[in-house]
């Protein structure tokens, strides 16, 4: 059968993202180095692709000019000190671009349109035939790229299977591409897709003007993956609502082409003794213990609430002026896809709003709100994370958000209280954290006062919860969830138990 004889070659990983592992910045000299960025993708992919010897094809963060030759990717130049430097460079399948076609495919149709969309925003959604012709090459440019990939591996090892993992909205359509080229050089290949933000329900969708094409890119898989049960559902629903074909809402299948399609809820997590550990070992960052502090950790973006969330701290302070001096509200702000005006807008407002806040309650000694606009360490952060009394992760939308994850894991000393939002994918699961809607703003206000205000008994109970599910589910448990919905024999040879 099929699965015997799969069972009987050696598979070997290709992971697709849109952004490697790294970017590559000039130094001092003028050379090409790696520069580590440890967003969430990279944190969860990157130890397997170094644990199975995998490749990884992606963008390397600089753009050529026209005509310019490809620069080769520079060895790792400490390999000690960054998790990722054990991937060689010749595990490096580079996609470079130019400047004016990452503005359309990544600005214009991945962040314009994509974004807001699949975070059931249509209003800030823009649709641009330009931006999706963009989009249409650079995924039959990653496709490619990546099919350079299996055939490296191929050529080396006659029995290889390679397994291609295509990462996220930027890449719905290299799926199918990559099974085409497949196909035509008679190379077999096993194809699995993971969707990091929400997949919407079918009425959003539908407003996409390439949803079919969209659809008929992630049907190339042999799996589908999405954070939740409820974006599985959703995409199931498109499928049939779209196209008329066959789904199974009981054994989340899609027929399709004579394949069978497998479409599973796969929930993100973290590395989680990692950041216990890095806040057992980061020094105090806030010095004042007088007052509780609030936690905001974020990307600036339109989707994570930040607006909402200042006002119900606004509101709090209002009704409840015993916590004047007594607490500060500290937001990390990302920055974060600057060159699009809905983000220039957001910081804009933002800036406005924090100015009034602190404007109408500070005293001589006191600010309500400490807002950093630019990124910290991770041990600093752990060290935030650690210190809070309360952490506000009250997003409009969000895929999962490990913001949430990664607080009750440094949460090692006395603990503090989560306030979740509903809507983010990680409200499905961490129960015990304090459930708000953040478009309600006065209940949003109450919220924080009740976390404020809990008694350490319940405090301990919530927290000792959401830790173990968190330690359980960590992103070691999610790959090996994703590796197990494709059956893969790489389970075996190289995931720790
Ligand atoms: C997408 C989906 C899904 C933040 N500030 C700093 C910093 N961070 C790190 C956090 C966290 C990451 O950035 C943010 O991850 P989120 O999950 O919260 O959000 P997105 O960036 O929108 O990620 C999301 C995720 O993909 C994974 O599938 O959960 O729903 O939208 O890891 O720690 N890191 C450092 N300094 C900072 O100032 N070092």
């Amino acid at each position: 059968t099929a699965n015997a004889s799969s069972q009987a070659m050696r598979e070997a990983l290709i992971v697709v993202s849109n952004r490697l592992p790294f970017v590559l910045k000039p130094n001092e000299e003028g050379q090409l180095v790696r520069k580590f960025s440890a967003g969430g993708l990279v944190t969860a992919v990157a130890p397997v692709v170094a644990r199975c010897n995998g490749l990884w094809v992606g963008w390397p963060g600089i753009f050529l000019e026209p005509g310019q030759e490809e620069p080769a990717i520079p060895e790792s130049e400490d390999s000690h000190s960054t998790p990722f430097a054990n991937l060689l460079s010749n595990q490096i399948v580079p996609v470079f671009m130019e400047k004016v076609h990452f503005d359309q495919f990544y600005n214009g149709c991945c962040n314009g349109t994509f974004w807001p969309l699949f975070h059931s925003m249509p209003d800030r959604a823009i649709f641009f035939a330009d931006h999706w012709k963009a989009y249409l090459e650079m995924n039959q440019l990653f496709a490619k790229k990546a099919m350079e990939a299996v055939e490296r591996l191929v050529q080396k090892e006659k029995d290889i299977l390679p397994l291609v993992w295509v990462h996220d909205y930027h890449l719905t359509l290299a799926a199918a591409i990559i099974r085409k080229l497949a196909t035509e050089k008679g190379i077999r290949i096993k194809l699995g897709f993971f969707l990091h933000i929400p997949f919407p329900p079918w009425d959003i969708f539908r407003l996409l003007p390439w949803a079919n094409q969209v659809l008929e890119g992630l049907l190339g898989c042999d799996m589908v993956g999405f954070h939740i049960e409820d974006y599985c559902l959703n995409f199931l629903d498109c499928c049939q609502r779209q196209f008329d074909y066959k789904v199974d809402r009981k054994t989340f299948m899609v027929d399709h082409d004579d394949r069978r399609i497998s479409v599973r809820p796969l929930p993100i997590g973290i590395p989680f003794d990692k950041f216990a550990q890095m806040a057992e070992q980061a020094p105090r960052v806030v010095k004042e213990s007088r007052q509780k502090i609030i936690l905001g950790v974020d990307r600036l973006d339109y989707t994570k609430g930040l607006v909402h969330r200042l006002r119900a701290y606004e509101h709090l302070l209002t009704k409840h002026s015993k916590y004047i001096e007594q607490v500060i509200f500290l937001q990390i702000a990302v920055p974060s896809r600057t060159d699009v005006k809905e983000y220039q807008d957001l910081k804009e407002e933002m800036d406005q709003l924090v100015g009034k806040i602190n404007g109408q309650f500070s005293t001589a000694n006191w600010s309500p709100i400490r807002y950093i606009y630019g990124s910290i360490s991770q041990a600093e952060l752990a060290a935030f994370y650690r210190d809070a009394a309360v952490c506000v992760v009250t997003p409009l939308r969000d895929g999962m958000n490990l913001v949430a994850k990664e607080f009750v894991a440094c949460q090692i000393e006395d603990p503090g209280v989560l306030i979740l939002s509903p809507f983010a994918g990680a409200g499905e699961m961490m129960h015990e954290a304090l459930i708000v809607n953040p478009y309600e703003v006065d209940s949003a206000a109450e919220t924080i006062h009740r976390a404020l205000s809990m008694s350490l008994d319940e405090r301990q109970v919530r927290m000792t919860h959401l830790r173990k599910r968190e330690k359980m589910n960590d992103v070691d448990a999610w790959t090996v969830g994703f590796l197990k919905a494709m059956d893969s024999s790489l389970l075996g040879e190289t995931i720790p138990v």
